[in-house]
């Protein structure tokens, strides 16, 4: 390979190492049929929130409709919407989780 091709390829790993990763945030969304205990119980199972937090999040979406529940790397994010889905319909619950770019 070219001299400069190589250059440009060790600037581009250097930057790519320098860079922070692409974040993602994990959103509940609200609907008519998730008891809210149950949603409570997911936000301090998976996203590892005390009580009051996890109560305040579940209200704010039960109210607007969706709201965070945290702010991960992609796989991360992937881990705890696929989490959250597997779990949510076990127990026969419409929830549903999803991820957005931060
Ligand atoms: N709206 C639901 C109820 O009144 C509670 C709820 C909150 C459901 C948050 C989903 O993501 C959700 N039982």
């Amino acid at each position: 390979k070219e001299s400069g091709a190589l250059i440009e390829e060790q600037l581009s790993a250097e930057k790519q190492k320098l860079k922070p990763p692409p974040m993602y945030k994990v959103l509940l969304n609200n609907d008519d049929y998730t008891p809210m205990d149950f949603v409570v119980d997911v936000l301090i199972k998976f996203f590892r929130l005390d009580e009051e937090k996890a109560t305040q999040i579940m209200l704010a979406v039960h109210y607007d409709g969706k709201g965070v529940c945290g702010v991960f790397t992609a796989e991360i994010a992937e881990t705890k919407v696929a989490q959250v889905t597997q779990y949510a319909r076990e127990n026969q619950h419409p929830l549903l989780c999803t991820m957005e770019e931060a």
